[in-house]
């Protein structure tokens, strides 16, 4: 088998098993992380589940993880980022859950010009893979259930956008922000929920943008470039959307340690420019 196919079939088969066994950690204690983020018990065990799997394949040669310090050598092969359980405040409300996963041929750090795959989970009311490679001609969706993962669709973004999901409490984004993202609330249905693969994929079903800007708590953005932001940009721009921290894709971030933060901008072209052209004049 193709390495890739090897860690695509491993992501699905171990999202099979997370979302089979998520209600075990319904009521996950939460403590910090070495980075100072919150962790639940659930994060700690799905990066467990995601490692041994990985780790085990000749297809990869380093697991980088959200709830790691380091990169955990495996020998030769891709590169896989991961944040294993994106969201998981959200378990304590019963609210969905993700799985966001990076492939590099490269070493890092690199930016996601050198990503040759990118995927998603969304641990939903039925859970759904999204796959978006290098060596495919489209964005493909499958739907996970009875242990299978059946094809279901191809992943596009309607030209019409609908919803928006900004992050941050106004007190604590910038003026110019509250702005903007004023302006377009008035014609675009404001849905957050507090887990990106789940607000992104209502921007993927419907069209819009979801953002998650620079606050007062979080000066750089709270989302991590190589967990969320760059995996994330890499599905949406490989089916026609835009992403951007403000000035330039999110492909093209450079960051400054395995757990750099920064704006994160995903959606329809139009909208990433508005934000572009907000941003642009130091707002
Ligand atoms: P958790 O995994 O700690 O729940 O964080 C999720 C996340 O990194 C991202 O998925 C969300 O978009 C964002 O944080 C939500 O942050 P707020 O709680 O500040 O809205």
């Amino acid at each position: 088998m193709k390495a890739m196919d090897q860690i695509v079939q491993t992501i699905q088969q171990t999202a099979h098993y997370v979302n089979t066994n998520l209600p075990n950690h319904a009521q996950s204690r939460v403590s910090v992380n070495a980075s100072g983020d919150k962790q639940t018990d659930a994060d700690v065990w799905a990066d467990h589940l995601f490692f041994d799997k990985l780790s085990a394949l000749d297809a990869v040669g380093s697991y980088v993880s959200e709830e790691r310090d380091a990169a955990i050598d495996c020998g030769e092969g891709y590169v896989v980022t991961i944040d294993p359980l994106d969201g998981s405040s959200n378990l304590a409300s019963n609210n969905s859950v993700g799985t966001i996963v990076g492939v590099y041929e490269a070493e890092l750090p690199a930016t996601g010009r050198e990503l040759c795959a990118a995927m998603m989970v969304l641990y939903g009311p039925y859970t759904t893979m999204t796959v978006a490679r290098d060596d495919r001609e489209i964005v493909q969706e499958y739907l996970l259930r009875d242990g299978f993962s059946e094809r279901w669709g191809e992943f596009s973004l309607p030209d019409d956008p609908k919803v928006i999901g900004l992050a941050g409490k106004k007190y604590a984004r910038s003026e110019g922000f509250n702005e903007l993202a004023k302006e377009l609330e008035q014609h675009l249905k404001p849905r957050y929920g507090g887990a990106t693969v789940a607000d992104l994929a209502q921007v993927l079903e419907y069209g819009g943008l979801f953002g998650y800007p620079a606050t007062t708590e979080y000066p750089d953005g709270k989302l991590r470039v190589y967990y969320e932001a760059v995996p994330l940009a890499y599905l949406v721009e490989e089916i026609g959307g835009r992403s951007t921290d403000g000035t330039q894709s999110l492909l093209d971030v450079e960051p400054d340690g395995l757990h750099a933060r920064t704006p994160t901008f995903l959606g329809n072209e139009d909208l990433i420019e508005r934000v572009e052209a907000h941003m642009g004049d130091g707002s």
